[in-house]
């Protein structure tokens, strides 16, 4: 079956838009021009687009966007990260898949599915992840670092894939405090960090990022706080190349991170950031806190001041503008 596939994607490709015969493809592969028809159907159950006209045979018109190892590992510029790639057509969670491999897997290891049907946010919150419409996936880092740095890798995953979406789409995410990006006011990328490691050092950290690129609607519950990069740019886009273009920027900034420290991604990050210098409320598990927000420390911390003038550090919470 995927011999009879790659005989007919290399004729189409040889063909180059052409019409290829249907008596040509049935001698190529060596059957009926009937079993031809049902090779045909199963490409465009793959998501892949064919004309067909009488006397002329069929011809591609659109190739599915898929984010499997062949997609992605064509056009990566990295030299670590993603250069091993897990790909799952369907998985309940990436991050729960790359938990399980972290110990043995090599550093930049890449967990990637086409569809998550229990994907997570921070605190067990449901994640929807519908399938070939986004970006699911969960990169493992092994860095040599103590376990209280492991938030600053949230943020350093802000900067690359805010970067990112701009330089291979166009639109111009904002990042929310400490995991979401935004365009328009709603959300369009969820960051979720976590870690294997012992008292003192790190094992494995675990970045999940789920990106909504192509999805055109949203189930009502989301319908007001999500958006996706489709239907704010008003047409679909390559999530492989958002892929690699973030693989390639988070790699630049860890390297970064790991021999100048914080400094750059801190004054990248602030200059992305919607909430620095405005008024927002912090929901924290210990209570919520009103005031202005003034920036990050170096180890990604929030400062919020109140309106006595008392500075909060905020570790974790959900953040209201
Ligand atoms: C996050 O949590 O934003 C982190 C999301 C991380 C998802 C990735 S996908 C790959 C990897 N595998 C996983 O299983 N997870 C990671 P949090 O800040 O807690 O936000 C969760 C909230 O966002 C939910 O309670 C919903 O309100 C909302 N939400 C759910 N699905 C969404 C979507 N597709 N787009 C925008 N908002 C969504």
């Amino acid at each position: 079956q995927s011999s009879v596939k790659h005989t007919l994607l290399e004729a189409f490709s040889k063909a180059d838009g052409e019409f290829v015969s249907g008596q040509a493809l049935a001698d190529m592969i060596g059957c009926s021009r009937t079993a031809v028809w049902k090779h045909i159907e199963s490409l465009r159950q793959e998501g892949f687009e064919l004309e067909v006209v009488r006397k002329k045979g069929y011809r591609i018109t659109s190739k599915p966007d898929k984010v499997s190892e062949n997609e992605l590992l064509i056009g990566l510029e990295t030299n670590r990260l993603g250069k091993r790639i897990v790909f799952k057509e369907s998985v309940e969670s990436t991050q729960k898949e790359a938990h399980q491999i972290a110990e043995e897997a090599e550093e930049g290891t890449l967990v990637i599915a086409e569809e998550q049907t229990e994907g997570r946010g921070r605190m067990a919150r449901p994640w929807q992840s519908p399938k070939y419409t986004g970006i699911w996936m969960s990169i493992i880092l092994k860095p040599e670092l103590p376990p209280f740095k492991a938030p600053q890798f949230t943020l350093i995953t802000a900067v690359a894939v805010t970067e990112a979406i701009r330089d291979t789409t166009g639109v111009m995410p904002s990042i929310k405090w400490p995991n979401d990006l935004l365009l328009n006011g709603k959300k369009i990328t969820g960051i979720l960090t976590e870690l294997q490691a012992d008292s003192d050092h790190i094992r494995s950290i675990i970045i999940g990022i789920g990106v909504n690129v192509n999805q055109r609607e949203f189930p009502e519950e989301l319908a007001d706080i999500a958006t996706s990069i489709a239907i704010e740019k008003g047409e679909t886009v390559s999530r492989a190349k958002i892929v690699q273009a973030i693989m390639k920027n988070l790699e630049t900034y860890y390297d970064e991170y790991m021999t100048n420290g914080f400094s750059l991604i801190k004054e990248k990050w602030e200059s992305y950031a919607i909430s620095i210098g405005r008024h927002i409320i912090a929901r924290t598990v210990t209570g919520t806190i009103r005031g202005k927000a003034l920036g990050i420390t170096d180890d990604g911390v929030l400062k919020l001041e109140d309106e006595n003038g008392i500075i909060h550090d905020i570790y974790s919470a959900d953040i209201e503008i």
